[in-house]
């Protein structure tokens, strides 16, 4: 992609609205723009973050045994009138009412449409176990939006529902869903800490939130000091469960299974929250299946989110200094921004578009600063948006036949041949 075709409406001044990193770094380098209070338009930039971060997310979901579906956002009020929780979801739900006077509502969640969904397709134990997920945006008409996309009204998530015939099962498709949130967060270059919750209107009885550790983060949480070593790849979730993790509605100095000088102290963001709740959905929809017995019995469930828009903020918090974004490989908008700094000199053109051709069929996602402007403003707008590797060339190239690699994680700087540089990205 060139950056003369390209839009990413960067600002070189801090805009006044925004308190933390994440939302000042989204605004100046043109991720996102406010439309209202609590509600954005995705500009192209960060609309290729949320895609890859969706893709992921999909990824590992699919990896757990679940099906995607894709679920409407606007709900009937009678499906909540069912479950009983019209009423009780109070004002942050956004309740619309159509040409025909039916109540309608914007979906903060979809426990009742998913329940009813299996209530009219599945009658059998031998269906089961089956989980369903979706990645689709909600609303939550919340009381203070904040800190940009962290705390939306409008937010897009991931929610995946469990099915299952018994308390055991449920808890196995609970335990599939830790653990894939784990690796899900892991791949982001996350430390993900599954703490133990409350369910508030979700309800049930088992709960565990994910928080990403960072200073502006809205919890405050206490963890036992191994969590930051967690390794991936050996992780099970015994392992987990030996590990203590409370937030401070929960934290009880008094009980605490950890010793002093492991425990630690850290604010978090929430990015996931699991919930098992038995049959709470399951018997007001009618979700009931035939046992082995050939009795009905109500199947008991669970459902998982993970806050994708908000992993958009939170990466950030996690992976940027004073000059910009860091974005992990994973994540990048794209994987090499490549800077040609004399774009009125015509050797050093055709150094950068022979680099870029060789770039794109290499399969590289990458873009090509040729805009005509000040190579301070490109230097600088290239930290900002924080893709991974820079290659730099100038009309000095022309000459050495080398340019300049750098890698914005570390900072490092490399003198390379072309091929190399080819090389070092690919
Ligand atoms: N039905 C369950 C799980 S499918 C549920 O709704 N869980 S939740 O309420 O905890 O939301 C799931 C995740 O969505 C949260 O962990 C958080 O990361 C994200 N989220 C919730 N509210 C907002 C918001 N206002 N703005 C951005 N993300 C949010």
């Amino acid at each position: 992609m060139r950056s003369s075709v390209f839009f990413y409406p960067t600002l070189r001044e801090t805009p006044q609205e925004a308190q933390i990193a994440s939302h000042r770094l989204m605004l100046r380098s043109g991720m996102i723009s406010q439309v209202t209070s609590g509600i954005y338009t995705w500009l192209p930039l960060g609309l290729k973050v949320l895609r890859n971060i969706s893709q992921i997310v999909r990824e590992e979901q699919d990896r757990a045994g679940s099906l995607e579906v894709l679920m409407p956002t606007i709900q009937p009020a009678e499906l909540w009138e069912k479950s009983g929780r019209y009423h009780d979801y109070g004002k942050e739900m956004l309740r619309i009412i159509d040409r025909h006077e039916r109540e309608m509502l914007y979906g903060p969640t979809a426990e009742e449409v998913i329940t009813d969904i299996f209530a009219r397709f599945i009658k059998s134990y031998r269906d089961l176990p089956k989980r369903f997920y979706n990645i689709q945006w909600k609303f939550r008409d919340e009381i203070r939006p904040r800190f940009g996309i962290m705390r939306g009204r409008e937010f897009l998530m991931k929610d995946n529902y469990s099915f299952d015939l018994s308390i055991e099962g449920a808890k196995a498709s609970y335990q599939a869903m830790l653990e894939a949130y784990v690796k899900t967060f892991a791949r982001m270059d996350l430390t993900a800490i599954p703490v133990r919750a409350s369910s508030g209107a979700i309800g049930g009885n088992l709960s565990h939130e994910f928080q990403i550790l960072a200073e502006t983060g809205e919890s405050e949480i206490f963890y036992d000091v191994d969590y930051e070593s967690l390794d991936v790849n050996t992780l099970t979730l015994d392992r987990l469960q030996t590990l203590y993790a409370a937030s401070d509605e929960l934290h009880d100095p008094k009980n605490c299974p950890v010793p002093k000088e492991k425990l630690k102290t850290a604010r978090g963001i929430e990015v996931g929250h699991v919930f098992y709740f038995g049959t709470k959905y399951s018997v007001p929809l009618g979700a009931f299946v035939m046992g082995p017995d050939g009795k009905q019995v109500p199947v008991e469930m669970g459902s998982y989110g993970i806050g994708i828009s908000r992993l958009v903020g939170a990466i950030i918090e996690a992976h940027h200094d004073e000059d910009g974004i860091k974005w992990p490989e994973s994540v990048a908008p794209f994987k090499v921004g490549l800077l040609n700094l004399k774009i009125k000199d015509e050797a050093c053109n055709k150094l950068c578009d022979d680099l870029y051709g060789k770039l794109l069929q290499a399969g590289v996602d990458v873009l090509y600063d040729d805009r005509d402007m000040g190579t301070g403003a490109k230097f600088a707008d290239m930290d900002l948006i924080g893709l991974p590797w820079q290659i730099i060339i100038g009309p000095r190239s022309v000459s050495s036949g080398q340019c300049e690699v750098k890698n914005r994680r570390t900072g490092e700087k490399l003198e390379l041949s072309f091929e190399d540089a080819l090389k070092k990205v690919v």
